[in-house]
């Protein structure tokens, strides 16, 4: 399999991670996001919607959509399953992914970045202003619910690491991006922070990536 990614893609990442999880190979493959070369022909021919991650799987046209990837290598992969196998326990793992993924990610990608100074004409804090108020409301939400569901578990669901892991982890690394405080968040941290000490999450880390800074 042939996966197409950037360092700084947090969509990227998640599927990052679940590869590492189930400890698979695949060839890697670098589309220049801050060079823009995801929005040129070559890229387009491989994932029409321009976007992070994609996933050549050898026949028909890739997959695209982080969490449709992670789901296929799941399913086609079983050994550290990333979804609970009863109904209500994926039902619940793919709410918790999508209030970051459906929700929250969407309104802070380099596109709407883009949009808002180019566009818009707002400054860098300006933007910063804008991508809190809309990563803050996700994590408070899955604080909430994280709470709610059990303080015991490492992870989000059970005892083991699974999609909704890897969602919040993307989005705890997109808030550090940008500087959000995650101290109203300790249940959120304290995950994120438990996924860190996991060699399939560290190593996937965006900074960790060929190409990435040291810091941002
Ligand atoms: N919902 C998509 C999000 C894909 C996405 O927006 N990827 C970003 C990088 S994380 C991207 O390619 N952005 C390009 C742009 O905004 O121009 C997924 O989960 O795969």
């Amino acid at each position: 399999m042939r996966f197409y990614g950037h360092w700084r893609s947090l969509a990227t990442y998640r599927v990052r991670v679940a590869i590492n999880l189930k400890g698979i190979d695949v060839e890697v493959v670098t589309i220049d996001l801050l060079g823009k070369e995801h929005l040129g022909e070559h890229y387009h021919s491989i994932n029409p919607q321009g976007l992070l991650p994609a996933l050549d799987v050898g026949s028909g046209p890739a997959l695209f959509q982080s969490m449709a990837i992670v789901e296929y290598i799941d399913e086609l992969y079983p050994n550290n399953p990333l979804l609970p196998s009863d109904p209500l326990g994926k039902a619940r793992v793919r709410s918790l992914a999508q209030i970051i993924a459906a929700d929250s990610h969407p309104l802070m990608v380099p596109r709407v970045r883009t949009y808002l100074t180019e566009e818009l004409g707002l400054d860098a804090e300006g933007v910063k202003k804008w991508i809190h108020r809309f990563v803050r409301p996700a994590l408070e939400t899955c604080e909430e619910i994280l709470t709610a569901n059990s303080t015991s578990s490492p992870y989000c669901y059970g005892d083991t690491p699974g999609m909704a892991d890897i969602f919040l982890a993307s989005h705890v690394i997109g808030a550090n991006f940008f500087a959000c405080d995650l101290s109203p968040y300790p249940r959120v941290r304290q995950i994120y922070e438990n996924c860190s000490k996991l060699e399939a999450f560290s190593k996937a880390h965006p900074l960790k990536q060929p190409g990435a800074p040291a810091s941002i």
